[in-house]
């Protein structure tokens, strides 16, 4: 009788197996795709995924200017942050933080970071344009992974309040 051969699991870069660890501690069962092609951006996300950029979730983090606080604002592809209107939202104006202390606060490289599962949680608002979709994708800890999430979902598991952030 033919051996049975088993399917091996598929291997996850280590930082994509963290977001999928902190998916299930937040009550989330995710499944990211590494994919061929860089989904560092939002418009290459939304090509590799057959998707609207509208789509297509952006975890970017800011900093309050008053606090120093950082803030993670899950905005929708096709939005650009609206500061001055983000800002009396959440009640100080923010700045852009660099690169190092978007890595610091999340433990991730800008391009791939995901909406949890960061060093350093942040209080989250997430684009009410996102709330729209079935399915929304967003970066899964790597450049070229990304997952798709019910955004209720998303909005329930991370606790972020919805915002018109644009
Ligand atoms: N993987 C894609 C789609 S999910 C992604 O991560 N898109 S993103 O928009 O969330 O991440 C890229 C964002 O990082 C850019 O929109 C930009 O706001 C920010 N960014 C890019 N370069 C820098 C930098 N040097 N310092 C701080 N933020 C940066």
């Amino acid at each position: 009788m033919p051996e049975e051969i088993l399917a091996p699991e598929p291997s996850l870069p280590q930082s994509v197996a963290k977001v999928v660890e902190a998916a299930k501690a937040l009550g989330l069962s995710i499944a990211p795709r590494l994919m061929p092609a860089s989904t560092r951006t939002a418009q290459e996300a939304a090509a590799a995924c057959g998707c609207a950029v509208a789509q297509i979730v952006k975890s970017l983090i800011f900093t309050g200017a008053a606090t120093g606080r950082t803030y993670l604002l899950l905005v929708s592809g096709a939005n650009r942050v609206d500061e001055k209107a983000a800002a009396r939202r959440l009640g100080e104006t923010l700045k852009r933080p660099d690169a190092e202390r978007v890595r610091e606060t999340t433990g991730f490289a800008i391009g791939g970071i995901p909406p949890f599962g960061h060093a350093t949680p942040s209080p989250v608002w997430l684009d009410e344009d996102l709330l729209r979709f079935d399915l929304v994708w967003a970066a899964a800890g790597h450049p070229n992974a990304v997952f798709p999430v019910d955004p209720k979902q998303l909005a329930r598991a991370t606790g972020a309040t919805a915002a018109k952030l644009n």
